[in-house]
Parts: structure tokens; sequence; C-alpha cells
């Protein structure tokens, strides 16, 4: 894998975990220590990105299968790293990305039942390679995970499936940061937001030393 000037930090985990909001706090934060840093959110981030992903959350798509959903995302992915992560890698900054290849392992892979090595590859495949330098897991239980997000908005297609789906989808999660245990770390997520941010910025600081 090919090594930039920049780091490449994604936060991943279940829904409500409080990736959008530690994202945010975790660039705030390395600004301040005077870093250059920026946020992007998968799928998202570039405008074919941002048209992918209104497919993929379109609740007037309910049955999409499990593989085209794994094309999408990775083709949404494909744009972003070419676009924004690699080219802000290139030139020294600290990316933070809400959620990355991890989601469609946990999500298509663990509880949509797409081989998750195949996931892998195809993420290998359309990152060109790029791999992120650290994924932080922000565990949470499921339930308390879906009333987060439902005292925001209404669930979404993916949020409207199952309980026993969301409930692979954590397993997943801790599966792979159990696997690749260089490459995860896992903050519980069910503390005060500064307390979950401390264990998030200890995690990036070993990262970035
Ligand atoms: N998806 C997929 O299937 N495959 C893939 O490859 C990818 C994604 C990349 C959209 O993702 C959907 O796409 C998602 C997975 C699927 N399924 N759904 N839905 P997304 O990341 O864009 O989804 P989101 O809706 O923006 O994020 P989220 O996961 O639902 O939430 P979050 O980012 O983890 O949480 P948050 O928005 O920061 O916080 C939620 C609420 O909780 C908010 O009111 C916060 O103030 C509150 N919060 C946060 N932290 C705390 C703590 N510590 N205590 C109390 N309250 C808290």
């Amino acid at each position: 894998m090919a090594t930039y000037p920049g780091k490449f930090i994604v936060l991943d985990g279940p829904e409500g975990a409080g990736k959008t909001t530690q994202v945010e706090r975790l660039v705030h934060r390395l600004r301040r220590d005077g870093r250059q840093a920026t946020a992007v959110r998968d799928p998202g981030s570039t405008p074919v990105s941002e048209r992918i992903r209104d497919i993929l959350l379109d609740k007037r798509l309910p049955d999409m299968d499990a593989r085209t959903e794994v094309f999408l995302y990775m083709a949404s992915r494909a744009e972003m790293v070419a676009r924004i992560i690699r080219p802000a890698l290139e030139v020294g900054l600290v990316v933070v990305c809400d959620r990355f290849v991890s989601s469609t392992v946990a999500y298509q892979g663990a509880a949509g039942g797409v081989d998750t090595a195949l996931i892998w590859e195809l993420g290998r495949i359309a990152c060109a390679g790029l791999e992120p330098d650290l994924t932080v897991i922000l565990d949470l239980d499921v339930e308390a995970g879906l009333a987060r997000r439902e005292r925001e908005r209404p669930r979404d297609r993916i949020e409207s499936k199952q309980r026993a789906y969301h409930e692979k989808v954590r397993r997943g999660f801790l599966a792979m940061a159990r696997e690749r245990p260089q490459e995860f770390a896992v903050v519980d997520a069910s503390r005060p937001l500064d307390e979950v941010a401390r264990d998030i910025e200890e995690a990036v600081a070993r990262v970035l030393r």
C-alpha cells in the first residue's frame, strides 16, 4: 500500500453511535492542535457520490439487492477517493471519514450475506489500494442507536430493516476489529459525548505520532 504525507482516519459503527457528531469534533480538535484536517462522508462528499447516496437511501427503492448496494457504495467511494481523499493525503491533510469499506462489510456482508472477503477485495479495487490508517468503531447497543436517530427523523430504508439485521451489523463491526487489531480500535459509544471523544482522540494520537 502506498504511503502519504497525510493520514486517513475512519469513524464507523452501527446507527446512532455518534459518528457524524464525533467526526466534527475530531476535525475541530485536530485543527485546534495545528493540523490541517478535513471531513468527508461515505457515501457522499462529491456531486456524483451524493447522487449515488440519494439512490441508496431512497425509501421508494426498498428492495435493492445487496450486490447492487455493494457496487453503488463502491462507485461512490471510488469517486470520493479519487477526487478528495487521495489528493488531500498527498498534500499532508488528516482526512476523517464518516463510514467507509468497513460499513459495506458489516451491512451488505455480515448482515446482507455478500461474501465479506469479496467486499474487502472490491474495496481495494474501488479505492485503488488506498486503506485507512485507522478505523475507529463506535460500538453501541442496536436499540439505543436507533432510538437516538428516531429522536431526529423517521427511520430511512436501511434503518427500517429488522432488528436482527442490525444485530448482525454490530457483530460484523466487532468481528472485523477483532480480526485486524492493528488497523481498528473499538470505543464504547454508550457513554457521554466527551468521554467518547477523548477515547477517539487517544486512538488517533497513536497513529499521528
Ligand atoms: N450504509 C451501508 O449499508 N453500507 C455502506 O457501505 C455505507 C453505509 C457506507 C447511511 O449512513 C446508511 O447507509 C446507514 C448505513 C448504510 N444506515 N442507515 N441509516 P450514514 O452514516 O449517512 O447514516 P446517518 O444516518 O448519517 O448516521 P447514523 O449512523 O444513523 O448516526 P451517527 O452518525 O452514528 O450518529 P450522529 O448523527 O452523530 O448522532 C445521532 C444522535 O445521537 C444525535 O442526536 C446526537 O446528538 C446523539 N448522540 C451522539 N452521540 C451521543 C452520545 N454519546 N450520547 C448521547 N447522544 C448522542
